[in-house]
């Protein structure tokens, strides 16, 4: 059920040709390079949804400039966005990570398709109509991007990274309402020679370097998919929003962001070991202080943001600043802010701890430029570094980020 260590085990099985790919080659991955050039495949095969139209935007819900900076086919959220909106992010202001663009997608022709080799008998098909009326769950979890955070290789350490240079906005906590996987999978007849469950999204193929990747995939191992996984198809309780993956997507709690598939078209259930190019070219950690064939990313590390405009202008005299701590290890166990640059005092917390916690922290500034930090230890003891080791695709940020403000 670790994520790094299931990769690890699937990594070295793709590398001796034991775990299947679809097409996928050792040599395809030699031929990428890092984080190089995307874009949508021409007539790419959308099945299910209705197709793209060309002035389609990559995001369909309003991405005002008070809630969002944009990146192409991704918005992050501004954390000034944050104060004041509870423990959950509305959707309206809950960050976009997209390959390509959202489908657009009919729930009354969607079906979930589930086959392979891990059943006991042939495939089965689910209409939306039914898979909302087997027994529902919540859970509370966040959705992060492996990458969040990466800006900060940049602007703080001066490295360079390839991708989008995310500040800390590619992080949400959702209210997600589905079926369990473990109960739709027991219901297709799992068989015990299971290994793997692949979740494939409905949105175009994604291409990189020239090459056709194919739908966004990316294999759990049997374990998890029993474990907590969700096909939710309610976010905050409403219907999940086309950007979020409507009308069902995959809610793996803990893991990075890509695990969490959206717009889901198939599951395939193996009984032997699945790779994708999600976890062999990308999600991996290439650097100085990494082994040469690079390092799978695991957990996401410790992070902490304010939750106030970047080069925020503030009024003198007494205040409270307010922020989320949060870390893929379980819950935060203690914040410290500091805005002198020297000494560090402890924020307190306010409301629940689950997928995140907040905090506040009273201040009381004469005018002048400060530098706020914040910085948080979690249930395991780590707590974030002053810098971290680079690697080139700039995972797992989970340095303290340094907060320009000035005061007036
Ligand atoms: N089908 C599909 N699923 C996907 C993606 C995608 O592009 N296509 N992006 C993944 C990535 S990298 C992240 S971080 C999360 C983002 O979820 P959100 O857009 O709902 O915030 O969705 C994941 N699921
Ligand atoms: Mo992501």
């Amino acid at each position: 059920m670790d994520e790094a260590q299931y990769d690890r085990t699937r990594l070295g099985q793709f590398l001796a040709g034991e775990a299947r790919a679809d097409g996928f080659s050792r040599r395809s991955l030699m031929r990428l390079s890092a984080g190089v050039g995307l874009g949508v495949a021409a007539g790419a095969a959308v099945g299910g949804s209705v197709p793209a139209q060309a002035a389609d935007p990559p995001i369909l819900k309003p991405l005002p400039p008070e809630l969002f900076t944009v990146f192409g086919t991704n918005a992050e959220t501004k954390w000034e966005a944050l104060r004041g909106t509870g423990h959950l992010v509305p959707v309206d202001r809950f960050f976009v990570r997209n390959h390509t663009l959202t489908p657009r997608i009919d729930a009354d022709a969607w079906r979930l398709r589930i086959s392979g080799s891990g059943l006991r008998g042939g495939p089965v098909e689910l209409t939306y109509r039914e898979l909302r009326h087997l027994p529902a769950d919540t859970v509370t979890a966040a959705v992060e991007c492996a990458g969040n955070g990466r800006g900060f290789f940049t602007s703080q350490q001066g490295q360079a990274v390839s991708g989008t240079a995310w500040k800390l906005g590619a992080v949400g906590v959702a209210r997600w309402k589905g079926v369990r996987l473990s109960t739709v999978l027991k219901r297709a007849g799992l068989s015990r020679a299971a290994v793997d469950v692949q979740p494939v999204g409905l949105d175009p193929n994604f291409v990189s370097g020239g090459v056709d990747l194919g739908p966004v995939r990316r294999p759990l191992p049997v374990g998890k998919a029993l474990h907590d996984v969700l096909l939710a198809y309610e976010m905050n309780g409403a219907p999940l929003p086309p950007d979020h993956g409507f009308p069902v997507r995959v809610v793996v709690p803990g893991w990075i962001g890509i695990a969490s598939i959206k717009w889901l078209d198939e599951l395939e259930v193996s009984a032997e070991p699945l790779f994708s190019p999600w976890n062999t070219q990308f999600y991996r950690l290439f650097g100085p202080t990494y082994p040469a064939d690079g390092e799978l990313v695991g957990r996401q590390t410790v992070k902490s943001a304010f939750e106030l405009a970047w080069e925020a202008t503030l009024p003198a005299g007494r205040q409270v600043l307010t922020g989320r701590s949060w870390s893929g290890n379980g819950r935060i166990r203690r914040v410290e802010v500091s805005t002198d640059g020297r000494t560090w005092r402890p924020a307190r917390p306010t409301g629940p701890g689950a997928a995140w916690q907040r905090w506040e922290y009273p201040w009381h500034p004469a005018p002048g430029a400060y530098t706020l930090r914040a910085r948080a230890t979690d249930v395991t003891g780590v707590t974030q570094p002053e810098t971290v080791p680079h690697n080139t695709l700039g995972y797992l940020f989970g340095a303290i980020v340094r907060h320009p403000v000035t005061v007036v």
